[in-house]
């Protein structure tokens, strides 16, 4: 909005010129997300406690979270405020990626919003059952994965990080693959976000990361140079990845252990969801699984633990996700954290390296 208000003023005044760059209005996207935060947070915190929006800690969780009950949850709404708001004011709303990122996250927020709302009428933190919640979920991955193929000129060649000369199409199986990433990176960040400021640490890389290669890949001089898929109209999407970043700063600084509010479902499947449709429209999809390992390895650990049980009756992990198998070999709550932080930071780096290495 503040965009189109603005640079139209340019004509009038040279200095609204500045309007028109990415860059400029990224950098604000990011503070006025913080400034969102910052205002919000404390605010809602409180509201969520008098209306008793918090969490009820399963029991068969390691014994050390037993004193996380209570904690408010859903602070997931916080970050959705924090994306909507700085994007709907910096970024240029005729934009068609914009809206589809930005309906697509809403959309995994709000299923997660029941989601989180079921877990807290029944109180005992369990929600929607998965034959529910998955089917709607893949019904939203379908939709929006076929609007991008259809609509958007969307192409449906498969990028790889390192081999820029295997470029397989995959035709009309584009959409399944682009709805497989949407659902499958939405429930690995869901999987992940179980220790104090374990899913938002490796959120918040991983869209740098992508306001880095939303830049690149709607600008077609550096798109061509670095040999990475120009998509036209796709560098908008950086100023929503600065308010992705700016609003996990902002969040990270409420659920830093020890947590005083959880994302909740609410933010959890909406922020692996906005991951997962921004990489399907600039087309980096593996780029996401390198730069969002953490959440691979977390939802992979999961998959290998119920493989594992059920064909051998034995598990590979004293429990899974990771991180619960960490917290059971006795490591310290913010050490398992911020070993993870580091880990996703060197991914981030290893990722953004692919942009040389081709
Ligand atoms: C998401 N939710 C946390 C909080 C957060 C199939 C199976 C692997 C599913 C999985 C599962 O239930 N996953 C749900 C994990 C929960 O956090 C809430 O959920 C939101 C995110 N979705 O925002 O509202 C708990 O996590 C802790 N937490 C923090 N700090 C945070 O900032 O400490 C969360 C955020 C919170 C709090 O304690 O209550 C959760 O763990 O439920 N199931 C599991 O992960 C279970 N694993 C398991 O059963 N493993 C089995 C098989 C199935 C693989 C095995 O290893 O054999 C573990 N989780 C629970 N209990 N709750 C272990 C048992």
């Amino acid at each position: 909005m503040l965009y189109h208000l603005l640079y139209s003023l340019h004509e009038l005044f040279s200095f609204f010129n500045v309007f028109r760059y990415i860059t400029f209005r990224t950098i604000y996207s990011i503070l006025t997300a913080l400034l969102i935060s910052f205002i919000i947070g404390p605010w809602l915190i409180k509201k969520l406690k008098t209306f008793q929006i918090q969490q009820v800690v399963r029991e068969d969780v390691p014994a050390r979270h037993m004193v996380k009950n209570g904690t408010p949850t859903m602070g997931g709404s916080l970050i959705l405020g924090g994306i909507l708001i700085p994007t709907l004011f910096w970024s240029d709303l005729t934009n068609p990626y914009v809206w589809i990122v930005l309906l697509t996250t809403l959309a995994f927020g709000i299923l997660g919003f029941f989601d989180d709302h079921k877990k807290l009428r029944d109180k005992k933190g369990i929600g929607i059952r998965a034959r529910y919640k998955f089917p709607i979920q893949v019904a939203i991955g379908l939709v929006v994965s076929f609007i991008l193929f259809t609509q958007v000129d969307h192409d449906s060649r498969l990028i790889f990080p390192f081999f820029k000369k295997v470029m397989p199409d995959l035709g009309y199986w584009y959409i399944l693959f682009g709805m497989f990433v949407i659902v499958g990176t939405a429930n690995a960040v869901n999987l992940t976000d179980g220790l104090d400021g374990l899913a938002i640490g490796p959120v918040l890389i991983a869209s740098a990361t992508f306001m880095l290669f939303c830049y690149l890949a709607g600008n077609f001089k550096f798109a061509t140079y670095l040999q990475i898929p120009f998509v036209k109209g796709s560098g908008e999407l950086t100023i929503l990845c600065g308010a992705l970043v700016g609003s996990g700063l902002g969040f990270l600084w409420f659920n830093t252990y020890p947590a005083q509010v959880f994302m909740g479902d609410v933010g959890s499947l909406s922020l692996g969801a906005a991951l997962g449709t921004i990489a399907v429209i600039t087309k980096q999809e593996f780029l996401l699984v390198i730069v969002g390992g953490i959440f691979v390895m977390e939802a992979l650990s999961v998959i290998i633990q119920v493989i594992s049980y059920q064909v051998r009756k034995k598990r590979v992990f004293r429990m899974a996700p990771l991180h619960h198998h960490f917290e059971l070999k006795g490591w310290a709550e913010p050490k398992i954290i911020v070993r993870f932080w580091i880990i996703g930071i060197i991914l981030g780096l290893i990722a953004i390296s692919t942009l040389k290495l081709r």
